[in-house]
């Protein structure tokens, strides 16, 4: 990846339908993040991914695109979007669009024209199929979202593939007409003067010929034949070389189920494909398949991290993040959000953003807000949830009780409740009662109360990001872990030139001793960030329930 600012960049990632209401119909809009500009400076943002705010009907929050080249009303209009190009740039903040393109909506007039039969132009654009001779669908497959990935069209008379909601079919890649389209799209958004893509599940885009039925398995049945498919690489190479590296935007694809040494075939430097992905391997550290619970090991979570780190090393890039618009809270899921929501929430912060890679702050989590705290199904808003509930309770006879656990620990929309600005009503998110309710914690946890506390969260976030752009040997530096079979402890020390970092990190609920590597023991290091207020002695000392340091050893010079 040459472009620097790539590598350099904190991203924000805005979640629209819950980030700011400025039209006063409860639901977030592009007026409401320009109004916010401001607080990103504060914070320090330098880019900003947004989540869809593209033409919908929004069976999937957006995720669902009836039309790629222009904005639903809920969030406004094109001009709207320009106003926040400018606006962003203006403050030196890049936008990044969220693009999805391996479906579009069931609404989009692709489909709508490709349903019509054999002799549409359109009518390749997406996979039909006949069923079998049974009457089944064309094969064995589960979708993202519960039941089969087929529903039959009436009108055409054949199945259609959607990996997800019924109402988002597949795009066929084998098309080239497809591609072509596509990269029409891509050109409109950088012409408008967009920065950079983050790429919606783009390792699924290429399905393997005569799509055969997958292996008998729990959950997601056939994704071997589709997911890193026999052709994505190719794909994305086509649109490297013909619409993303002559603008120089920044891409980030969102991989699921990739492993490190996959991610290299996507992110190499040498494979002029995509500047880095998301992976999802830490996401799976507390679950199996997301809904089969289990209990959370920080040496689990280590090991996902290390390994990730050490493979990328300097072959690849890293998108560092612990939250998303899919994703629990971080701090409710991985550190304590009763006894030390504050401390913890630090801490995960620390672990994560002195790591070598680009890091990602998803909305909320620099002022650790939790999960929403739902107890009743109608409080929840999202497909996959509602989904879920129904396939556990009808097809697996669990109880209403078993299902509820599951989903407020792992719903999305424990990441999606309103954006918590004040103590006001409705968080100050909104006027008017939101589409989604908003936390009763917001009285406590707020963005108006953090930004005049120096020992919120919100100002530990800030002091990352300032030390990020200070010290080279954040972005530039090597890694190499310590620690590694420690249950508790979480260490690590970044080299580049004469400077070192260390970070001391006590992932759990009680004191821990470290001591200080031999390796290590030469060095004079300064202690540059705490989330505890005492001073230590950097050669051994006990740490506190989930506190965390950083040091950074003398000759340093700043940036
Ligand atoms: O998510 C893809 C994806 O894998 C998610 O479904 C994830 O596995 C799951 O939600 C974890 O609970 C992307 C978008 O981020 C998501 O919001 C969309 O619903 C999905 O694609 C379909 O576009």
């Amino acid at each position: 990846m040459k472009e620097d600012w790539k590598k350099r960049s904190i991203v924000y990632q805005i979640y629209p339908r819950s980030f700011k209401d400025a039209s006063g119909d409860g639901i977030g809009d592009i007026a409401g993040i320009i109004e916010k500009i401001p607080y990103l400076v504060d914070l320090g943002v330098d880019a900003v991914w947004l989540s869809p705010v593209y033409a919908s009907p929004m069976d999937d929050n957006g995720y669902d695109i009836s039309n790629h080249c222009d904005i639903h009303p809920d969030y406004g209009t094109l001009s709207d979007l320009k106003a926040l190009i400018d606006a962003l740039h203006a403050a030196d903040i890049r936008l990044i669009m969220d693009l999805v393109l391996n479906h579009t909506s069931d609404e989009h007039p692709w489909f709508q024209e490709s349903r019509q039969g054999k002799d549409n132009p359109k009518r390749d654009y997406y996979i039909w199929r006949k069923g079998k001779k049974n009457g089944a669908p064309p094969n064995n497959w589960t979708s993202f979202f519960t039941g089969p990935p087929w529903t039959y069209d009436e009108g055409r008379g054949e199945y259609y593939l959607h990996l997800f909601g019924r109402k988002q079919p597949d795009l066929n890649w084998e098309n080239d007409t497809v591609i072509a389209e596509i990269e029409k799209i891509i050109r409109f958004w950088i012409d408008l003067g967009v920065d950079g893509f983050r790429l919606d599940v783009i390792n699924l885009i290429s399905k393997r010929s005569g799509l055969p039925d997958g292996r008998r398995r729990i959950g997601l049945r056939g994704r071997e034949h589709y997911l890193n498919g026999p052709r994505v690489h190719e794909y994305l190479r086509r649109l490297h070389r013909n619409v993303f590296s002559p603008h120089g935007v920044m891409t980030v694809g969102e991989t699921t189920f990739v492993t490190p040494q996959e991610a290299l075939d996507y992110v190499g430097h040498d494979r002029g494909e995509l500047d880095m992905v998301f992976h999802f391997e830490h996401m799976f550290v507390d679950n199996f398949l997301k809904w089969f619970l289990l209990p959370f090991r920080p040496k689990k979570l280590k090991k996902v991290l290390n390994r990730w780190q050490e493979t990328m090393a300097e072959k690849g890039w890293n998108a560092l993040y612990f939250e998303n618009h899919d994703q629990p809270r971080s701090v409710s899921r991985f550190g304590d959000d009763r006894r030390y929501r504050v401390r913890s929430a630090k801490m995960l912060s620390t672990v994560l953003y002195f790591q070598r890679g680009t890091p990602y702050i998803y909305q909320g989590q620099e002022i650790a807000m939790t999960n929403a705290g739902f107890t009743e199904l109608s409080q929840y808003r999202d497909i996959e949830t509602k989904n879920v509930y129904r396939l556990g309770r009808q097809k697996l006879k669990l109880t209403h009780r078993r299902m509820m656990k599951k989903i407020m620990k792992m719903s999305r929309d424990n990441a999606r409740t309103p954006m918590q600005w004040s103590a006001d009503a409705h968080a100050g998110f909104s006027s008017v009662e939101p589409w989604i309710g908003v936390q009763e914690n917001h009285a406590e946890i707020n963005v108006e109360r953090q930004r005049k506390d120096k020992d919120s969260v919100y100002h530990h976030y800030k002091r990352i990001i300032e030390l990020r752009k200070r010290y080279d040997v954040i972005v530039e530096g090597d890694y190499r872990p310590f620690y590694q079979g420690h249950r508790r402890l979480f260490v690590y020390t970044r080299n580049h030139g004469e400077q070192t970092l260390l970070v001391v990190a006590n992932f759990c609920g009680r004191a821990t001793r470290f001591v200080l590597p031999a390796v290590l023991r030469d060095k004079t290091f300064k202690q540059i960030l705490s989330n505890v207020k005492d001073d230590v002695d950097v050669r051994r000392w006990t740490l506190a329930p989930y506190e965390a340091r950083v040091f950074i050893c003398h000759g340093a010079t700043d940036r």
